[in-house]
């Protein structure tokens, strides 16, 4: 039987790494995004080049209305969901508790806490229908220790650990598997979109590193994913070789 698998921030990064390491496995995608022609593009070379079937849905993780919108309006052959990844999330810059901008601060935590509680919550009774299930959420090592100017990215992302938890516990009653991915640095948009194009800023995050890829993580993930029925990988911490901590680099010029 073919299988379902959810991604939420398909269109860059982990996201996009994860739908083309599931859709080689012939798993069917629904793909989701902000960016309508990301989506599109990705779709159609992912069809073309797997031979599987990709739905896509546009909307802002943070709009609770358009998330369920948009669950609820998948067609009668998408109603069932394997595998949910919540991926999408951002982080938006990196100043002191006392000078960092609020409006930063809102969208984080709409965007990696409320997102991914909308998310799961709409796509809960598609995952029922399963029997089964596997909820994957995409934390951080920010999540398990704060570091300086990481204030409130830290927050969202501790708020996803915890979240995870309580999702394991609760869930468990409908035999739903809960997992928690936390990655050091991983090379993607992120640092981008962190510092809001400031490339030089963006690049230092990598500086002397060999960072994680977006397709390291989905390697894991699709791991994790693919273990027998009564195996849960509940927590994973990965890091690049170099990185020991949120703030212990070892650098080489
Ligand atoms: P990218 O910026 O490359 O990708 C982020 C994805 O999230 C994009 O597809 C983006 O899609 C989507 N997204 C962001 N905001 C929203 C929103 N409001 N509504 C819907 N989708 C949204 O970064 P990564 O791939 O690195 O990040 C993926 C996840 O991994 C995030 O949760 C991040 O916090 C986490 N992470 C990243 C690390 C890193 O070092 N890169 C390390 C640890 C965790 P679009 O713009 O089309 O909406
Ligand atoms: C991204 C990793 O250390 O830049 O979640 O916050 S970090």
């Amino acid at each position: 039987m073919t299988k379902t698998v959810l991604i939420t921030g398909a269109t860059s990064g982990i996201g996009k790494a994860c739908a083309e390491r599931f859709a080689k496995e012939k798993y069917n995608l629904i793909l989701t995004g902000r960016r309508q022609e990301r989506l599109d593009s990705i779709k159609a070379q992912l069809e073309n080049e797997f031979s599987i079937h990709v739905f896509t849905c546009c909307f802002d993780v943070q709009d609770k209305k358009a998330v369920f919108d948009s669950i609820q309006a998948l067609p009668a052959e998408w109603q069932e969901v394997h595998i949910l990844i919540n991926n999408a999330g951002l982080a938006l810059g990196r100043e002191a508790f006392d000078e960092a901008d609020m409006d930063d601060w809102e969208t984080m935590l709409h965007t990696n806490v409320d997102g991914l509680l909308y998310v799961s919550r709409a796509v809960l009774p598609l995952i029922k229908n399963t029997g089964e299930g596997h909820i994957i959420n995409i934390g951080s090592i920010a999540g398990k220790e704060v570091y300086e100017n990481g204030n409130v990215y830290c927050a969202s992302k501790f708020a996803v650990d915890a979240i995870t938890r309580s999702m394991r516990i609760d869930l468990l009653k409908h035999g739903i598997k809960v997992t928690g991915i936390h990655p050091g640095a991983v090379e993607t948009e992120f640092s981008i979109v962190r510092y809001k194009g400031e490339e030089t800023k963006a690049n230092a995050t990598y500086k002397g590193l060999t960072p994680l890829t977006g397709e390291d993580i989905a390697d894991t993930i699709f791991y994790c994913a693919s273990l027998p029925k009564h195996v849960c990988i509940n927590d994973l911490v990965i890091t690049p070789l170099q990185q020991a901590s949120t703030y212990y680099f070892f650098r080489k010029d």
